[in-house]
């Protein structure tokens, strides 16, 4: 694989820097977010995993099984600490982000802390094709130090420009990805169609920590996150958290998403998931949701 290119000569200037993104589909980063800020939230997350017993006291993995149930259980125990949100609250962070974008950026709550065990791996993929519509990109956070050993983020450079494929028609890692040694303080920024993958953890027991968040596109219409009140024919009324009920019309068109990630029928929409009281998020373009899934 080679190497990926830093962007860091190009801070300041948004126009090539807009250039190399929709080229390239990546734009990476070193040393760019707040240190102090990266430092407390990676400590907070290793202390997390220490208390949950996957790693031990010198911060190896004890081998504590990360199934997907656990790994939603622990994504719980980390979401309630809102320490990614506190990460991209913190000023210096923020406006690293709004330096690039042109403008403040809103951050979904589409993100994951990911703790990759030895053996672990993330399988290529593209984000958008089960997120589509919120116009987002994914900044990518390495919270420990993270070399060839530990595996990390490669990419496909350029492949976000054929858009969305079938999963099985996405190129496959090889010469012309792209990977790097990572920091505490680097950042990747991938197009919403950008294939990528995490590679493998070959360490004994080391873990590999890192957080992916996403921020949508300041021009594109905000993500609707709130609580479904109603759904009707054709139609989910949701208490959005930024106040007032917003409605959404749906259809064949619309992803609708269970709680397992599978996609929902149009007709089963009033049997399913999707029910009153719960908390979702939906993507959407003149008041028709694009997407809808729970939170
Ligand atoms: O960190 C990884 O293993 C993969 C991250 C990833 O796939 C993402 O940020 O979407």
């Amino acid at each position: 694989m080679g190497e990926m290119r830093v962007a860091n000569g190009l801070l300041g200037d948004r126009v090539r820097l807009r250039a190399l993104f929709a080229d390239e589909g990546y734009l990476f980063f070193r040393g760019v977010l707040d240190a102090a800020a990266v430092r407390a939230t990676a400590e907070q997350v290793v202390r997390t995993l220490v208390e949950q017993r996957f790693l031990d006291a010198s911060s190896a993995w004890t081998g504590r099984a990360l199934t997907a149930s656990v790994d939603s259980e622990f994504q719980d125990v980390l979401n309630s600490q809102q320490l990614w949100e506190r990460l991209v609250g913190v000023p210096a962070v923020a406006a690293f982000f709004a330096a690039i974008a042109g403008a403040p950026v809103g951050f979904i709550p589409l993100a994951r802390y990911r703790i990759m065990p030895p053996g672990g791996v993330t399988q290529v993929h593209q984000d958008a094709l089960l997120n589509p519509g919120f116009a987002m990109t994914t900044a990518w956070i390495p919270l420990v130090a993270i070399g060839p050993e530990l595996g990390g983020l490669a990419v496909a450079r350029g492949s976000h420009r054929g858009g969305c494929l079938p999963a099985d028609s996405l190129p496959t890692p090889d010469d012309s990805w792209l990977r790097a040694d990572y920091q505490p303080g680097d950042v990747v920024l991938m197009h919403e169609a950008l294939a990528h993958i995490g590679l493998p953890n070959r360490s004994p027991d080391g873990v590999r920590v890192s957080i992916d968040v996403r921020f949508q596109d300041p021009a594109a219409p905000a993500a609707v996150v709130g609580r479904i009140t109603a759904v009707d024919a054709g139609l989910v009324h949701i208490a959005s958290e930024d106040g007032g009920i917003v409605t959404l019309g749906v259809d064949a068109s619309t992803l609708l998403r269970s709680s397992t990630g599978a996609r929902i029928p149009l007709d089963d929409l009033l049997t399913s998931d999707l029910a009153p009281g719960r908390r979702i998020i939906a993507s959407r373009r003149d008041g028709h949701a694009i997407m809808i899934k729970p939170l």
